[in-house]
């Protein structure tokens, strides 16, 4: 299967049914503990299991990556879904409504496609490589703001690694005195929609998973902004990474004039 074959309006109709078929508060609540603080319910399982059938039906030779299976066996030179069924699932645990489906394609070896699609807002976002992003078929571009003042910095709290704490607050708190103000929403899927939609002008987040931000990158880069690691150089996105999404003004101020890091 080329990569050329597979069409947005799949990726966009399965997201879709998947929110139709497959949310719903009793699920939401059957809760699975991974780790600290790490949950699963049988709403990520469930959108995940959905997804993964309708793509395999119609793209059978695409592998398959997903948060909640092993990934061991993924060869990255072939093309790679990348999916985080419910991106923001303590989100959707407390019912806070600010969760999303994360769905990417990898493919020669770059990012092609991605689609984050809001779970309780009638809203999707989605790029293609070299085709713009575009929020319910609008097309969407980064903010222009150059001034500290005037920027809204979303900040993500790495919550499974307690050990960040200290230089992460640190960080978080110099931007805090200096931006207009921060924002946690739990989400980093979501933060980079919205860096792409203009709406914030930075985020950043120690420790993301590919499924977490691969769709979201590629909104934020075809919207015009940029995504790096905390020091400006370049993310892998078949990997674990520090994200540092912006508008490509504001968020390299803030890495060399506040946190000096590049
Ligand atoms: P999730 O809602 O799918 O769990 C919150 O800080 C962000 O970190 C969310 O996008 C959250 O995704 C993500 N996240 C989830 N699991 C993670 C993990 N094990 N390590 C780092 N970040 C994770
Ligand atoms: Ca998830």
């Amino acid at each position: 299967m080329m990569e050329t074959e597979v069409k947005i309006s799949d990726l966009l109709d399965v997201a879709a049914e998947a929110k139709k078929n497959c949310i719903d508060r009793e699920h939401s609540l059957k809760i699975t503990e991974k780790g600290f603080a790490n949950y699963v319910t049988e709403v990520d399982v469930k959108v995940q299991k959905f997804i993964e059938e309708k793509l395999k039906e119609r793209y059978p030779s695409i592998q398959f990556m997903g948060e909640e299976k092993n990934n061991d066996d993924i060869d990255f030179t072939k093309p790679v879904w990348i999916l985080d069924p419910v991106d923001g699932t303590s989100n959707l645990i407390h019912d806070l409504q600010n969760s999303v489906i994360s769905l990417a394609l990898y493919s020669g070896q770059e990012l092609t496609m991605g689609v984050v699609c809001h779970l309780f807002a009638d809203e999707v976002y989605y790029a293609q490589k070299g085709q713009g992003a575009y929020l319910n078929g609008r097309p969407i571009h980064v903010s222009s703001t150059d001034e500290f003042s005037k920027s809204l910095i979303s900040i993500g709290t790495s919550p499974y690694f307690k050990e960040l704490a200290d230089d992460n607050f640190d960080a978080f708190k110099k931007i805090f005195q200096n931006c207009e103000d921060i924002r946690r929403i739990g989400s980093a899927a979501l933060d980079l929609a919205y860096v792409a939609a203009g709406r914030l002008e930075a985020y950043l987040e120690k420790r993301l998973n590919p499924w977490d931000y691969a769709a979201g990158v590629l909104l934020v880069t075809e919207a015009g902004g940029a995504v790096t690691d905390y020091c400006g150089g370049p993310v892998d996105v078949t990997k674990t990474a520090d994200i540092f999404a912006g508008n490509g003004i504001i968020d390299k101020k803030i890495r060399r004039e506040l946190l000096h890091w590049e």
